[in-house]
């Protein structure tokens, strides 16, 4: 399907003073949403959050200087869509890490908004000759996206095919946190995780808050509905609720693994912290034909 372009989107959705379709980064068409209560920007590739700043605050989301802004290439930073697999293909060592989704154009299907209230999308990615060459599934993928005092995402997965699927995904979110060396994660204290750190499989209980020395990578299981992210360096308290997941997974790359990644700058890890509301490895979400299974997570400053 051919991407919409910019005009094709102003004329279709444009809300004078509230949404508009421009060229972003590398060429990428964006949206630009701006109400009374926050402004945010979104990519139709990938259906991808590139930032999301409440009013009289500073953009929650952090973004890699060093980040491709390409067809066929991740974002670095923002809110990526893991799907319809999380981490490496089980079994295709040379298709994309994470999935695909993030990877595509998506259809912008719906916008409204008043300038001084929340601001309502919907975007949509089908299967495709490209997605089958990956996945054979049929399958339709939406995210209805609510730019306000909160940012709320919901991501719709439809299983239009005949056979059941089965999927692990995320919504791997990267938070600016200024400093991560005095950022904590609070709210998971006594929850089972992975620690996947250098492919390893160990399985732990987090004791208190989840602070940062070094590099991190869990897949926090029976993860409770909601975490707070403590970021003093900037001053600041962000909420993240979710429902539909049944994973939460924290990552923060640290020294070595920052300086392997070409699309993130060396000293960056210090700036941002991942935290995202999945279903990943066991929790994988089986869909009988006809079914569907939304994921939400929720962003809240405090
Ligand atoms: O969510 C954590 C993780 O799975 C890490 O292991 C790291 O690979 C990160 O995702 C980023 O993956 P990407 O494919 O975007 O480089």
């Amino acid at each position: 399907m051919t991407p919409q372009t910019a005009d094709a989107l102003n004329s279709e959705f444009a809300i004078p003073g509230v949404l508009r379709a421009e060229s972003g980064p590398g060429g990428l068409t964006v949206l630009r949403v701006t109400n009374a209560l926050a402004e945010a920007t979104v990519a139709l590739h990938g259906a991808h959050v590139l930032s999301y700043t409440p009013a009289g605050a500073t953009d929650l989301l952090w973004l890699s200087r060093m980040s491709h802004f390409a067809p066929g290439q991740p974002i670095r930073g923002g809110i990526p869509i893991c799907w319809p697999w999380f981490g490496a293909h089980p079994s295709e060592s040379g298709f994309p890490n994470h999935g695909f989704a993030r990877l595509l154009p998506w259809t912008l299907l719906a916008a409204e908004g008043e300038p001084d209230g929340p601001t309502h999308l919907v975007l949509e990615l089908r299967d495709s000759d490209a997605t089958r060459a990956w996945w054979p599934a049929a399958f339709s993928l939406t995210l209805a996206l609510t730019v306000g005092a909160e940012l709320r995402l919901e991501l719709m997965m439809l299983n239009a095919g005949r056979s059941p699927v089965s999927i692990t995904a995320a919504l791997h979110t990267y938070f600016h946190v200024g400093d991560i060396g005095s950022t904590r994660v609070i709210g998971l204290d006594g929850c089972p995780y992975l620690d996947t750190v250098g492919g390893a499989n160990r399985r732990h209980t987090q004791s208190g808050d989840v602070t940062f020395t070094r590099e991190v990578d869990r897949i926090y299981q029976d993860a409770s509905p909601a975490v707070t992210i403590e970021a003093p360096a900037l001053n600041r308290r962000i909420h993240v609720a979710k429902a539909g997941s049944r994973s939460t997974v924290v990552w923060n790359p640290w020294i070595a693994k920052a300086a392997r990644m070409p699309d993130f700058g060396d000293d960056e890890y210090r700036d941002m912290l991942c935290v995202e509301t999945a279903n990943a490895r066991d929790d994988r979400v089986t869909l009988a034909p006809g079914a569907s299974h939304v994921t939400a997570q929720i962003l809240t400053l405090r």
